[in-house]
């Protein structure tokens, strides 16, 4: 009876695993954002930016289009690269997030352009991004702000 109980826990086991991995194939696309932290604004500064791992655990490609966030009126991607020695960020467009890879947003290279802000941004709060999609997704993040 004991052995007859165990066998059907199993199958139950395997049903329900089996439902999880075809329902996850049919899952919208999944973005993670590890690591993010939002630079604390020194007394006036008009302008930060947010840093971390974009990472998309999903089969598709993730292209994101769209940045805002209700903490800043000015939101945008931007890119900082040497030209002729001199430091320069650059404006980007869009941001795509092969499936199963990420993108690495840090100092001196990518990073999320924070302008305009509508609050004091201060350490310890956090702040709210939205990265929308070209398949018309919206991905929200809560990001701490750090003094770094
Ligand atoms: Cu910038």
């Amino acid at each position: 009876m004991r052995k007859l109980f165990q066998n059907g826990l199993l199958a139950l086991f395997l049903a329900a695993g089996w439902l999880a991995a075809c329902s996850r194939s049919e899952q919208e696309p999944e973005l993670a954002f590890e690591q993010a932290w939002v630079r604390a604004m020194p007394a006036g500064m008009k302008m930060t930016a947010a840093f971390g791992q974009l990472i998309n655990s999903g089969e598709q490609a993730i292209e994101i289009t769209g940045f805002s966030s209700p903490s800043f009126d000015d939101v945008s991607l931007h890119r900082t690269e040497q030209v002729e020695g001199m430091s320069k960020m650059r404006p980007v467009s869009r941001l795509s997030i092969a499936a199963r890879d990420r993108v690495e947003l840090a100092p001196g290279g990518f990073h999320l352009m924070l302008m305009m802000p509508t609050t004091v941004i201060e350490p310890g709060t956090r702040i709210v991004v939205n990265l929308k999609s070209t398949s018309g997704q919206t991905f929200s993040f809560s990001i701490p702000v750090e003094r770094r």
